[in-house]
């Protein structure tokens, strides 16, 4: 079928013909339609019965191009296949943290889903620099649940290998595959960089052996490890938060990668908002600093409360079954020993693709609000060196880097470095 946007009063009428969608909502005439997508890739619309607000659900749909270029960047509508896919799977592991699904239409590109009313996008909450006391530990659990219970110290190897086939999202990775690790790094026409930032800053992202190996061995890590089905896209514009509840959405970038690509997406974008908070937190004439230890104090919570509990659903599973992942006897010193090993190598992935991660945002074609919103453009460049120097030394140092603290002391360098060079 063609692809068409729909009008309001189009899409109301649809909705009214699906019949667990208008037990929702109510009578099509008393809907009102708001086209709110202002993401990079898709239309989304609230959908409200006007005489009764708390009805409401939210529409998404597939055009067949990057909404953010248009119809020169044609995109194969079927990527709202791989989303529903995903957030039902997500669902089933973790309903806590993932919103629900009440229909899909494979021919129209579209899903209806839970509306989250009462919560906002974590990024814009974190450049009005609110604190949400729950969420390291939401989304902790989170990633330990997705991440676990989709790989092969879970699930038997036959499901694996065919929820990695049933998972393919060629098309979509292709965009993480050029955006995130191969563009940044070359002289490419889609990459923006803001007017003041320095010549030099760039030049490392093309002349530095050592950056330019690590990001390439976090693309062939990107391209070839199957470890889990991931989010795929979990940058802070992929979270929705409230004082008690988190929610992970829009996983349309879904597909079986690498653990650290998810942990990693999270704390690039944690980083980014501990160094645009020199900015944002000013902006009331307020001291950034405290600010800033509650994005590193969030962003060590979110590792070790990951790793504590992907370990003890790693430990349960085995301790259940009875048969360690290295084989062998359960309490044998080499099972824990290789756990540990896992996780270092999961840190060191982690800490690489956040370093990617955070590179692309700065040079690449996708921006971030915390970083495009700074209107001037000195301070805005300062701030995004300091973001490049973090992420060189996260890429460079992430085998040597064996805890989170480590990160968190790297980053205060870096911002206190650059203050000094004021
Ligand atoms: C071309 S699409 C740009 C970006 O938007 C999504 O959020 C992904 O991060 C993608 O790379
Ligand atoms: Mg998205």
């Amino acid at each position: 079928m063609e692809f068409e946007a729909f009008t309001a009063s189009a899409l109301a009428d649809y909705l009214g013909g699906i019949a667990e969608v208008r037990a929702r909502l109510g009578d099509p005439d008393d809907l009102e339609v708001v086209e709110v997508g202002d993401g990079n890739l898709n239309f989304v619309y609230f959908v409200t019965n006007a005489k009764a607000r708390e009805r409401s659900v939210v529409v998404k749909q597939a055009p067949p191009f990057l909404r953010l270029v248009g119809k020169n960047w044609p995109l194969s509508c079927q990527r709202m296949d791989h989303e529903v896919a995903a957030l039902r799977r997500f669902g089933a592991l973790c309903p806590q943290h993932v919103p629900q699904v009440y229909h899909a239409d494979g021919k129209r590109f579209l899903m209806v889903m839970q509306h989250l009313s009462s919560h906002r996008i974590l990024r814009h909450g974190l450049m009005d620099g609110v604190t949400y006391p729950l969420m390291a530990d939401h989304l902790s659990t989170y990633l330990a649940q997705t991440l676990f219970f989709g790989s092969d110290l879970y699930l038997a190897p036959d499901i694996k290998k065919q929820a990695v086939g049933g998972a393919v999202n060629a098309e979509l990775c292709r965009i993480t595959e050029d955006l995130v690790f191969t563009f940044p790094f070359e002289e490419h026409p889609s990459n923006v960089y803001s007017p003041a930032l320095p010549k030099s800053a760039l030049e490392r992202l093309r002349t530095s052996d050592a950056l330019r190996m690590a990001a390439a061995d976090m693309k062939w890590a990107f391209m070839n490890h199957a470890e889990t089905l991931l989010h795929g896209d979990l940058h802070t514009g992929s979270i929705m938060v409230n004082e008690r509840e988190t929610y992970v959405i829009d996983p349309e970038f879904a597909f079986y990668g690498p653990m650290g690509f998810d942990i990693g997406a999270l704390i690039a974008n944690l980083l980014l908002a501990y160094f645009s908070r020199d900015y944002h937190g000013r902006l009331d004439g307020g001291d950034p600093v405290a600010y800033q230890e509650w994005l590193l104090e969030q962003t060590t919570r979110i590792w070790n409360g990951f790793s504590a509990k992907f370990l003890a659903l790693w430990r349960d599973h085995e301790n259940r079954s009875g048969r360690p992942f290295i084989g062998g006897s359960a309490d044998s010193r080499a099972v824990d020993a290789y756990r540990a090993h896992f996780m270092r190598r999961l840190l060191a992935d982690t800490l690489g693709f956040a370093g990617c991660k955070m590179i692309r945002r700065i040079v690449g074609m996708a921006k971030v609000a915390e970083i495009t919103r700074i209107p001037d453009a000195e301070l805005r460049a300062q701030i995004e060196v300091r973001c490049l120097r973090c992420a060189e030394a996260l890429l460079v140092q992430r085998n040597a880097l064996t805890d989170i603290e480590d990160v968190v002391m790297l980053a205060r360098d870096m911002a206190r470095d650059a203050l000094a060079q004021r």
